[in-house]
């Protein structure tokens, strides 16, 4: 396959770009490159997009007419159709161009605008755009010159999208020319035939587990991408959730194996992965400041990968990064114990603004070490990190110190006692304090009106695991029915890297256009409910 010999050329050079323990010469483990699966895809309708208020983001895509009606008349400049596949993919799009009576004397130049969703189009593209945070260039517009008519053309670059839409901006004044086809080449490392839909699951269990099982197979190509319109590039904090929800459906355990490789060729100084990685031209690491919390997970990235997959002769490859993991996010810890506030690292979280990340970290790498010492242990290694469980212990006493609030009966962050509900869920998943205060404050903080909540489906899958691990199974499961269901509702074909229940135009960067809406770390209900079933979790109750 062309991206088996792709991944092999693009190894090669890693070795000038990557430090770390992969840094000197031979064959790289990220060699074994997942092959891409192709689907082609035809348009379903034309669709026309307009304002509509109670539509998500109040723009509406109806249908307009067949999409034959586009094909074989003849087409002058200013016409324009958009397309719709009936469903989100990841890929190429091929055009067939005919001539009508007499040979078209002029190139054909069209522009082509892609959408995941109708606002994209909806939305003055460039006027919306320039408020935001980040490249404009990161919309997905295109404009094509075709010379040769009759021809079939197919867009060299990639687009994530549901709908196309096509404009003629400038075609020979004689000479006439038509569409006579349109198609999408859609590409993925998934292989959908090792997908099982869950016995007897309710129609709205099954929607929600659909979606997710879209997000997963549209991020997932030669290695887990984030968001197959932006960012397109592999970031440890969305391939740990990728991963999960990909043991539970499609199980492609190369692209994960391939993945966590990357992230160890790419290893800063210290030896510790790179939290976010280039895949093209060459490996490497694409982010100046590292994550924190998402080197955190590297350890249990691992630990997960090799009892999903057995593979245990990448794990031991992989020990050393998970280890100088380890030692990295130990350097912003202070002698007590507790997470530093100024420790230089970027600690995300979660894209929402105003919440103290302290309670959180520390919750993150008392997780990582934790998982790291099992690792270790899963291993044979546990004496090179014997001290691991007493550092782990330490963080956690220090954390009942220091960030349990005892009169409100929650866990607060930083100097001002911030409450999230981040904090709770992740002091829940490491284990802080007692059952009691860490159900109670869970529960508490859900009623508290100026707790800080979750505003992307990354952060509401760690309240949903801090729920979990507290023993509220039922209301995690519920959550996960009303969060991501509520995306459904609103009409999703993949799962939204943001959404804010109550603000239909929150976006990270400042402009809807730049939000990606099929989006790695929101794939996870497919692992949820099939835990929930695994584990007999079927009450359904709600959490406000
Ligand atoms: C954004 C992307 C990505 C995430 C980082 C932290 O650029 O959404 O998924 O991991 O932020």
């Amino acid at each position: 396959m062309i991206a088996k010999r792709y991944c092999k050329t693009i190894a090669a050079a890693c070795g000038l770009l990557c430090l770390g323990t992969f840094a000197t010469g031979g064959d790289r483990p990220s060699d074994a490159c997942p092959a891409l699966r192709e689907r082609t895809l035809k348009p379903v309708a034309l669709v026309k997009v307009e304002r509509s208020e109670g539509a998500f983001q109040g723009w509406r895509a109806s249908r307009s007419g067949t999409t034959g009606s586009a094909f074989g008349r003849p087409l002058v400049r200013g016409d324009e159709f958009i397309f719709d596949f009936g469903e989100h993919l990841v890929g190429y799009v091929k055009l067939e161009l005919g001539d009508i009576d007499r040979p078209v004397d002029a190139p054909v130049r069209l522009d082509l605008s892609f959408a995941e969703v109708p606002s994209e189009i909806g939305e003055g593209r460039e006027g919306a755009a320039s408020l935001g945070t980040i490249s404009p260039s990161w919309i997905q517009d295109e404009t094509v010159t075709i010379d040769e008519v009759p021809s079939v053309f197919e867009v060299s670059r990639r687009f994530a999208f549901r709908y196309m839409r096509l404009r003629v901006r400038a075609c020979s004044n004689g000479g006439r020319f038509s569409l006579r086809g349109v198609s999408a080449r859609a590409v993925s490392s998934a292989d959908l035939s090792a997908f099982r839909p869950i016995p007897s699951a309710s129609p709205e269990d099954d929607a929600i587990d659909r979606v997710a099982a879209a997000t997963l197979r549209d991020s997932m190509q030669t290695c887990l991408e984030d968001g197959p319109k932006r960012d397109r590039r592999l970031w440890l904090g969305d391939l740990r959730l990728q991963a999960l929800a990909n043991y539970a459906t499609f199980r492609n355990y190369e692209v994960v194996r391939r993945s966590l490789f990357l992230l160890a060729e790419c290893a800063s100084s210290d030896g510790a992965p790179a939290t976010a990685v280039f895949e093209r031209p060459t490996p490497r690491s694409s982010n100046g400041r590292r994550i924190l919390d998402y080197t955190a997970l590297f350890p249990a990235t691992v630990l997960e990968y090799m009892r999903a997959s057995g593979d245990t002769e990448a794990a031991r490859r992989l020990w050393p990064t998970a280890k100088a993991a380890c030692e990295t996010v130990l350097s912003a810890v202070d002698e007590t114990g507790l997470v530093r506030a100024d420790n230089g690292f970027w600690n995300f979280i979660d894209w929402q603004d105003g919440f103290d990340r302290q309670a959180s970290e520390q919750g993150a790498i008392v997780f990582g070490l934790d998982r790291a010492y099992e690792l270790a242990r899963a291993l044979g290694r546990e004496k090179e990190v014997a001290h691991l469980p007493g550092i782990a212990a330490k963080m956690r006493t220090r954390a009942v110190e220091a960030l349990w609030d005892g009169s409100r009966g929650v866990w607060k962050s930083g100097r001002d006692g911030n409450v999230s509900w981040m904090s709770q869920a992740y002091m829940s998943i490491c284990g802080a304090g007692t059952p009691e205060m860490r159900r109670g404050a869970l529960e508490r903080v859900t009623d508290m009106p100026d707790a800080v909540r979750p505003r992307t489906p990354y952060a509401y899958h760690y309240f949903v695991e801090g729920l979990w691990c507290a023993g509220m199974k039922s209301e995690a499961l519920a959550l996960v029915r009303e969060y991501w269901g509520g995306m459904v509702k609103k009409g999703a074909d993949t799962f939204w890297e943001c959404y804010d229940p109550s603000d239909d135009m929150a976006s990270p960067y400042r402009s809807i256009l730049l939000n990606s809406y099929c989006h790695a770390w929101s794939c996870t209900p497919s692992y949820w409910l099939r835990r929930a079933r695994e584990e007999g979790v079927e009450k359904r109750t709600n959490v406000r």
